[in-house]
C-alpha cells in the first residue's frame, strides 16, 4: 500500500526543506518506501476534511489504509517501526535511537523554533531587544550540550538511525540562520545527513513542488 502524506501547496520557504514534511519524506526515502503527496493550501488545512486528519490544521499527515497519523515525530517513528533500516534490532540500541528522536523534538526543536520565530516575527516589538538574548541563550544551551555529546562521532549512537534523522532534520532548519556555524561538529553532522542519497531524493521531491510556482502573496 502506498502511503499518502500532505505537504504545503505553497510553502513560505519555497522548497528549502524547512517544513516538516521534509523529515517524513526523508524517512520514507531511507526505507525505500514509495509515497504519494497531497498538496494542500493554507485554507484547506483549516477545513473540516483536513482537520479530521489533523486536529490542529497542519501538515504533515500520513495515511496508509485505515491508519491516519499527524505529528511528524509519530509519523517518522511509525515508518521506522514498520520498515527495516531506521531502528536497530537490538532492544537497547533501539530504545536509544527513540530517545534521540524525543530529544530532537522535545529538547532541541522548541528553543530553535522559538528563536527562529522571534527573529522573524518580533523584531519590531518593544520587547525584542530585552527578550532576544534570552531566546538566543535558550537555543545555544542545548546546541552546546549536543555538540559536546556528539564530539567527533559520525552519528549519535554508532550507525545512522531514526534518532539522527530527526536530530538532523531539526538542526537543518536553523542552518540558514548561521547559529550552527558556532558548532563545527554539528554543522558537519548536518552535512553528513544532507549527503545521504535518501535526504537528497527527499529534498529534490519537495523542491520540485515549488519549481514552477509563483511566490505566495
Ligand atoms: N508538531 C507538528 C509536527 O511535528 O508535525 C508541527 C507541524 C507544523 O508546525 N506544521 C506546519 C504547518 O502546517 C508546517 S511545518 N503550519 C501551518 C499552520 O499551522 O497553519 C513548520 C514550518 C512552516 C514553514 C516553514 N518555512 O517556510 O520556512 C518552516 C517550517
Amino acid at each position: 500500500m502506498i502511503p499518502i502524506i500532505t505537504a504545503f501547496e505553497q510553502s513560505p520557504d519555497r522548497g528549502r526543506g524547512l517544513a516538516r514534511d521534509m523529515r517524513v519524506r526523508w524517512a520514507l526515502e531511507e526505507v525505500n518506501q514509495p509515497y504519494d503527496v497531497r498538496l494542500i493550501s493554507f485554507s484547506e488545512m483549516k477545513e473540516p476534511a483536513h482537520r479530521a486528519l489533523h486536529p490542529f490544521g497542519q501538515i504533515p499527515t500520513y495515511e496508509e489504509g485505515d491508519l491516519a497519523l499527524f505529528e511528524s515525530g509519530a509519523i517518522v517513528f511509525h515508518i521506522a517501526e514498520r520498515h527495516a533500516g531506521l531502528l536497530p534490532k537490538d532492544a537497547n540500541a533501539r530504545a536509544r535511537a527513540i530517545m534521540w528522536m524525543f530529544a530532537a523534538l522535545n529538547t532541541l526543536e522548541p528553543p530553535l523554533v522559538e528563536r527562529g520565530m522571534a527573529t522573524l516575527m518580533e523584531r519590531d516589538k518593544p520587547w525584542y531587544d530585552q527578550r532576544q538574548p534570552l531566546v538566543e541563550e535558550r537555543a545555544r544551551k542545548p546546541l552546546g550540550e549536543l555538540s559536546r555529546r556528539l564530539g567527533d562521532a559520525e552519528w549519535l549512537e554508532g550507525a545512522f538511525n531514526a534518532g539522527d534523522l530527526m536530530m538532523i532534520a531539526v538542526l537543518f532548519r536553523s542552518k540558514g540562520s548561521g547559529i550552527l556555524d558556532e558548532y563545527p561538529n554539528l554543522s558537519a553532522y548536518v552535512a553528513r545527513g544532507e549527503a545521504r542519497p535518501a535526504f537528497k531524493r527527499a529534498f529534490a521531491a519537495q523542491l520540485a513542488v515549488f519549481a514552477d510556482r509563483q511566490p505566495q502573496r
